[in-house]
Order: structure tokens, then C-alpha cells, then sequence
């Protein structure tokens, strides 16, 4: 029995996809060149396809799992669980207009036309606004539909915005923010979902890893209890006398975002000869 994971084939996703593989200890032998292969030492099978095809073929169990972008999950709509955010391929879904158009609200909306390759979110968005607006599916080149005449507004992905910039658009509204996400047949047998667990398990010590650094440093001692609170770590952390008294090193563990907030505190109460080192994995 393996657990068939689904992964872009080809396009923003697909390597990203394949070292989230790798840094789980799952050994993928043949890159994208196939359509399907077996991992070397896990028991997984990796089927290379359109991100468009992931979404039906996890819900009929073609595949058992798939890895996307959250916005053709929602834009599919098939009957699967999002069991997984995996904090790569972030964007987000948005409209745009022609530079010089003036934008109040929503309301410019009314009446017009919006050229989108996500007619079923874009359509949901109008309703909850009560927008009447006409939705003009198309495959791609969504940027230059307002150019060529074909509509009054794009509705796309948006990433840094310089392609709307290109083509003489201006971002106003965000209907969604997206990242890629691990999604789950909804009737996975029990052999298949303790492998699946065992995946997610490493998975999320490896995002652990990533958001967390590894942090040292000297601190007086009338200081400590301070410091401690600044940098709680994983339990508490790791304090151990310095040769010169007074003096103690701290060991612990502090998150990325916090992290040059925490550090001119520490710096306040007196630490010194901070080190910052990278975490691998960290299982909690
Ligand atoms: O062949 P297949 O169907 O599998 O691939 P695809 O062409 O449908 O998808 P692909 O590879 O382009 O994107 C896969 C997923 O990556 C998307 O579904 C998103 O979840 C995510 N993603 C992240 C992006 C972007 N960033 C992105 N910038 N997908 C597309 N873009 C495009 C966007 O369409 C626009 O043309 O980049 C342009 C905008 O980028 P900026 O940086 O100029 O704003
Ligand atoms: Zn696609």
C-alpha cells in the first residue's frame, strides 16, 4: 500500500512541492520527467499532474492527497479537506481596473464587465456584495483583457503587482489570499491515513524549524528572570553558569516574526554575544 500524493507537474509549485518531500526524509528519485514514481524509502507514490486536475482526482481517490494553490482549491470546489497549510506559493486573488478609472467602492462593479479564470470565487464575491456584474471566463492573458476591450476589470492572481502595473492596471480590491495547501480524499483507509499522519508529523516539524531560530546568549544574572520571560522556549530555557560569576548562558528558542522586536529587548536587559542559528526541525 502507498499513499499517492498529487504535485504540480509543471509550473510555480512544483519544486517547491518536491522539497517539501525532501525535507521529510522522502527520497523522490526521478524529478518531473513522469507522470508517476515511487518514493525510495517511504511508502508514497508522487503523480506529476496539472494543478487544475489535482482537486477532482483527490476527491475520486486517484490520488490520495494533493498539494496546490488554496485558490484553485476554492475555485474547484470538489469534496476534499484542506488538512495542511504549507506557507509557500502565496498570492492573492484580486481586481483590478485601468489605472485612470476612478474607484470609490464596490458598487463600480454595477453593470460591468470582469474578465477572470475564477469565474466560481469572483461569482460568490459579487453575490455577498450584491454586485450585478458580468463574469467573463478565460484561460489566460487575464492582464490584457481590459486593453483588447474584452472587459471593464480583471479579476487574478497578484503576486508582487507588477504585471498589472505592466499593463497600465491598479490593484483595488483582495478577495482572497492564497498559499499552497495540502488537501486530503475525504475516505482514506486507516493504513493510508497513519502513513498521511506520519507525513504531516514531519511536516510540521519542519515549518516548526522554519518559523523558529535557535538562540544563545550571555546575560548577567539579576537579569535572568527577564530574559526568561522574553524567550519562555519550548518548555523553559536551558540556563548554565559562565566561568566569569554573575554571568550565565541561555539557551532557548525564539519565533521569526518576534524576532528583532525580542532581540533590542534582550539587548536592554543586558545580554550580550547573541547567536542566532537556524533550526532544522523541531518536533514540540
Ligand atoms: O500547468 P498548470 O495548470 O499546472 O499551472 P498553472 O499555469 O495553472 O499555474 P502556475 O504554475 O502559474 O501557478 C500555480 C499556483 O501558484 C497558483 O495557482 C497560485 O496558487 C500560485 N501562485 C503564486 C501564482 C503566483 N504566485 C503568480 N504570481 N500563480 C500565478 N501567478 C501569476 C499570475 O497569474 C500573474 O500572471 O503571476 C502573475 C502576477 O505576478 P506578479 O508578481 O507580477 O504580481
Ligand atoms: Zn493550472
Amino acid at each position: 500500500m502507498k499513499l499517492k500524493v498529487a504535485i504540480q507537474k509543471s509550473g510555480r509549485l512544483s519544486e517547491k512541492s518536491l522539497e517539501l518531500l525532501k525535507e521529510c526524509g522522502i527520497k523522490v528519485s526521478n524529478g518531473n520527467r513522469k507522470l508517476k514514481t515511487s518514493a525510495k524509502n517511504f511508502p508514497m507514490e508522487i503523480l506529476f499532474l496539472r494543478d487544475d486536475d489535482i482537486p477532482q482526482y483527490v476527491e475520486q481517490g486517484v490520488a490520495d492527497i494533493g498539494i496546490l494553490g488554496e485558490n484553485e482549491v476554492l475555485e474547484k470546489d470538489k469534496n476534499v479537506d484542506i488538512i495542511e497549510r504549507l506557507s509557500f506559493g502565496n498570492c492573492r486573488l484580486s481586481l483590478a481596473i485601468p489605472k485612470d478609472d476612478v474607484y470609490n467602492d464596490v458598487s463600480y462593479f454595477q453593470g460591468k464587465k470582469v474578465a477572470t479564470s475564477y469565474p466560481k470565487i469572483l461569482r460568490k464575491f459579487f453575490l455577498e456584495k450584491n454586485i450585478n456584474a458580468d463574469i467573463e471566463e478565460i484561460g489566460g492573458s487575464v492582464e490584457i483583457a481590459t486593453s483588447i476591450g474584452l472587459a471593464d476589470g480583471i479579476f487574478d492572481i497578484v503576486s508582487t503587482g507588477s504585471t498589472l502595473l505592466m499593463n497600465g492596471l491598479k490593484e483595488i480590491e483582495t478577495v482572497l489570499t492564497s498559499e499552497a495547501v495540502m488537501i486530503s480524499n475525504k475516505n482514506l483507509s486507516s493504513e493510508k491515513s497513519e502513513v498521511l499522519d506520519k507525513l504531516l508529523f514531519r511536516i510540521k516539524a519542519f515549518k516548526n524549524g522554519t518559523r523558529n531560530k535557535y538562540i544563545v546568549l550571555n546575560a548577567p544574572n539579576d537579569s535572568l528572570e527577564n530574559i526568561c520571560t522574553l524567550i519562555p522556549g519550548m518548555r523553559t530555557p536551558t540556563i548554565m553558569p559562565l566561568s566569569n560569576s554573575g554571568w550565565s548562558s541561555v539557551h532557548s528558542v525564539i519565533e521569526e516574526d518576534d524576532f528583532w522586536n525580542v532581540i533590542d529587548a534582550l539587548k536592554s536587559y543586558g545580554a550580550e554575544g547573541i547567536l542566532v542559528l537556524p533550526i532544522e526541525k523541531m518536533i514540540i
